[in-house]
């Protein structure tokens, strides 16, 4: 072969290598510069000595990627994870370096080694084949430091292994948050000793034709399930270790009619109700009285410890107000207190609850519908109506995080409704995910800084078991990421969806499942 020949050769295997590094990273890295050269991958070794949770993350991660595991270099290896102290930089960042000397990740925190690491491992999979890595450089950080994605576990109930699962996979496109919805109307899901009929009697509902095998009981008429606190306490772990804070969601005064099942006399009625089976909006809600206060306030006694978020999500959407209206004891408070109406009295609720987390030094979190009658004080609303209450929020002075249905509601269908599998009557494409930019016009740079990032949710009235999670999941994450990591560029669509195609090789490896509505041909 002329030499010519094998000059071009090597300029294409260079150039395709390069091309193919910058078209695959999910989030796309802030900067990224490719370099002539490769490191082969027999060379890479992990120094013996780094004993360090995000080191032995990238040995079990890489065993499973390259199926053999990697070499240990005696005191010092190829790959190095570095911690450096460093003012100024942001609390995320990290730089990534391939060189003739192998691979430098350093960052000030364990958390920006730990992106390091999973932009590594990205590079290594599309890499596996030709078995070097391309010379380049990457600093990276993210746009927004709330990067979230939400899981209903009442619905539908998921085992602890399978939100570990989850967690993995939010983790590995940088989601730093994990908001656990665990109480709604068909199922209270956590274990509180001092009020142990919350989840004998609110963690099972009557069994439906559409849950199929998942989560069997012993009786076959029954559906359901909860976490005890020890598994509450391991799965907190888990995400600490892949650096996802856990927030925990405690639904009132409205979606809690599993509590009132367990509990009928917080009602204002009496019921008796039991567990919800059919999916909406419930007219029976928590009455304001002192018992309800005293009950959720005993709750709270037994979530603080559990997670260690300086947040607790205390719900406070679609409470409707019928039962308030017809309620003496209802109509006495709001006299009492001199409220205007029943608006006013869930804004008491509210604030009452915030009061007490807030001396337990905690801070709450609640959906937009908050803000109806008086935002509590210190509240930071997540604005899922639209982005009208994250507006409303960050002009009043309160932080807020956008999680609006139009953009980032992951149990709205993907493709043709007649092709995919039954979900939420809504549509929410992956081009759509991926043109949302988390800050509204509407606000000064000023306001901006109000909004903490970004959240995708995932109700699953419509996903019965855990393959379905992740098809709904798959590949609308990539999106999010990308929009909360603060990278993605809605003009070229086009290059981040080839991005996504070639992630989905990683997904088949995996056995994940996803949808492929985005290889539809639109007519
Ligand atoms: C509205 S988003 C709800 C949920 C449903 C969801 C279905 C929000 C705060 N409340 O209870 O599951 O719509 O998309």
């Amino acid at each position: 072969m002329s030499r010519i020949v094998i000059i071009a050769l090597l300029a294409f295997c260079c150039l395709s290598s390069t091309v193919r590094a910058q078209e695959t990273l999910i989030p796309r890295p802030q900067k990224m510069e490719v370099r002539p050269g490769a490191f082969p991958f027999d060379k890479l070794s992990l120094a013996g000595g780094d004993k360090t949770n995000e080191a032995h993350y990238l040995e079990t991660q890489w065993r499973s990627i390259l199926e053999k595991k990697p070499s240990r270099g005696d005191g010092k290896g190829t790959v190095k994870l570095l911690l450096e102290p460093s003012k100024g930089d942001h609390p995320e960042a990290y730089k990534l370096l391939v060189h003739a000397g192998g691979v430098e990740i350093r960052s000030s925190s364990s958390t920006g080694v730990f992106y390091g690491v999973q932009t590594l491992l990205q590079l290594l999979e599309e890499h596996r084949h030709e078995a070097s890595l391309p010379y380049l450089e990457i600093t990276d950080y993210p746009r927004f430091g709330y990067r979230g994605m939400h899981l209903d576990v009442c619905r539908h109930f998921f085992s602890v292994e399978e939100v570990k699962h989850f967690l993995d996979y939010i983790a590995a496109y940088k989601i730093n948050k994990f908001h656990w919805h665990l109480t709604d109307d068909q199922g209270w899901r956590i274990e509180i000793k001092s009020h142990p009929k919350l989840t004998r009697i609110g963690a099972f509902r009557e069994r439906k034709p559409f849950d199929g095998d998942a989560q069997k009981t012993a009786d076959s008429t029954v559906y359901g399930g909860f976490y005890t606190q020890d598994q509450i306490r391991d799965v907190v772990a888990y995400a600490a270790s892949l650096h996802i804070e856990v927030i925990p969601e405690i639904e009132m005064p409205g979606h809690a009619q599993a509590a009132l099942a367990a509990y009928p006399e917080l009602s204002c009625t009496g019921g008796p109700f039991s567990v919800g089976v059919n999916w909406g909006v419930m007219k029976d809600i928590f009455c304001p009285k002192e018992e309800t206060f005293a009950l959720l306030e005993d709750v709270i006694d037994e979530i603080i410890p559990l997670f260690p978020s300086s947040y607790i999500h205390i719900g406070g959407d679609e409470a409707p107000k019928d039962r308030w209206k017809a309620c003496a004891h209802c109509q006495a408070l709001i006299k009492k207190e001199e409220l205007k109406d029943e608006h006013e009295l869930q804004s008491y609720f509210i604030t009452r609850m915030e009061k007490y987390i807030n001396s337990k030094g905690k801070k709450i979190i609640g959906w937009d519908e908050i803000l109806e009658g008086g935002l509590a004080p210190n509240a930071t609303v997540m604005s899922w109506t639209g982005i009208e209450g994250g507006i409303q929020a960050a002009k009043s002075g309160h932080d807020a995080i956008m999680t609006p249905a139009s953009h980032v509601y992951f149990d709205y269908y993907q493709g043709n409704p007649q092709t995919e599998p039954l979900a939420f009557s809504a549509d929410l494409p992956l081009e759509q995910v991926y043109s949302y930019n988390p800050i509204p016009e509407a606000l000064t740079d000023e306001e901006a800084k109000h909004i903490l990032g970004t959240q995708a949710n995932m109700w699953t009235e419509y996903i019965p078991n855990f393959k379905q999670v992740e098809y709904m999941l798959f590949p609308r994450l990539m999106a999010l990421a990308e929009v909360a990591w603060g990278t993605s560029n809605p003009t070229s669509y086009k290059s981040f969806e080839d991005r996504v195609v070639s992630q989905f090789k990683l997904l088949d490896r995996k056995n994940i499942h996803y949808s492929k509505a985005i290889f539809e041909v639109v007519g």
